[in-house]
């Protein structure tokens, strides 16, 4: 059988989110774990930027954008209805979505990695990307999760990234003012489904057997 190919890298969140979506609509593909300082050839073949996530269907369509594969996945199955049938949902879950890879995931990289932005401190970055998680625990006040009382897109393509900056200072954020956002994301972490799509593969070289996942 001919499996789609998905270059990926085990803990990048854009990678997380594409996998996330791909397993829950069921769509197997052959997984090629990447070493971001080693990139394979082939990465680079079949798509110049060299950035995980990319999907390789039927050896010819690339698609090298995450919320691109996980819109694609979702299409074609989604049978936990993570895609909002209103347009109105679904536009308010491309802006958040939008907001978060783009001025939240700016502040996070410099918030992560201070020591590369000298011009300010690192507690200035964490109040920049604070700006983000502030609107996300006002939803969270009125909604379980961002959107409605369940579970959808926008959660499932933000959460890697919320993750992320968790993890930089774990002990500032257990005591951060954002206590829905912390209920959220455990939630989310523990789910069976986060835990399945974060199994460890051995780095992918030219010629290896393929894994299914
Ligand atoms: N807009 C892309 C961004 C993907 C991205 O930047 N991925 C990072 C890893 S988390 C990457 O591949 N960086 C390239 C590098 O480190 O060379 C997407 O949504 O898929």
């Amino acid at each position: 059988m001919n499996y789609p190919v998905l270059y990926s890298f085990r803990r990048c969140p854009y990678a997380i989110r594409a996998r996330l979506a791909l397993r829950a609509s069921g769509i197997r593909v052959a997984i090629r774990e990447v070493v971001l300082a080693d990139k394979p050839a082939a990465l680079r073949q079949v798509f110049a930027r060299a950035t995980v996530p990319v999907l390789v269907v039927n050896q010819t369509e690339v698609i090298g954008e995450s919320l691109d594969i996980m819109l694609w996945a979702l299409q074609q199955y989604d049978p936990q209805g993570w895609l909002p049938v209103d347009a109105t949902l679904m536009a308010e879950s491309r802006r958040l979505i939008a907001a978060n890879d783009g001025e939240f995931k700016q502040a996070l990289d410099r918030y992560k990695y201070a020591d590369r932005f000298p011009e300010q401190p690192q507690a200035f970055y964490r109040v920049e990307a604070e700006r983000f998680l502030a609107l996300l625990e006002k939803r969270l006040v009125q909604s379980p999760y961002l959107l409605c009382e369940r579970l959808t897109l926008a959660d499932m393509a933000i959460f890697p990234f919320i993750r992320q900056f968790a993890n930089v200072e774990r002990d500032w954020f257990e005591q951060s003012p954002y206590p829905q956002l912390r209920r959220w994301l455990a939630s989310l972490l523990r789910s069976p489904l986060f835990v399945s799509v974060m199994v460890k593969y051995v780095p992918w070289r030219e010629g290896d057997p393929v894994v299914i996942c």
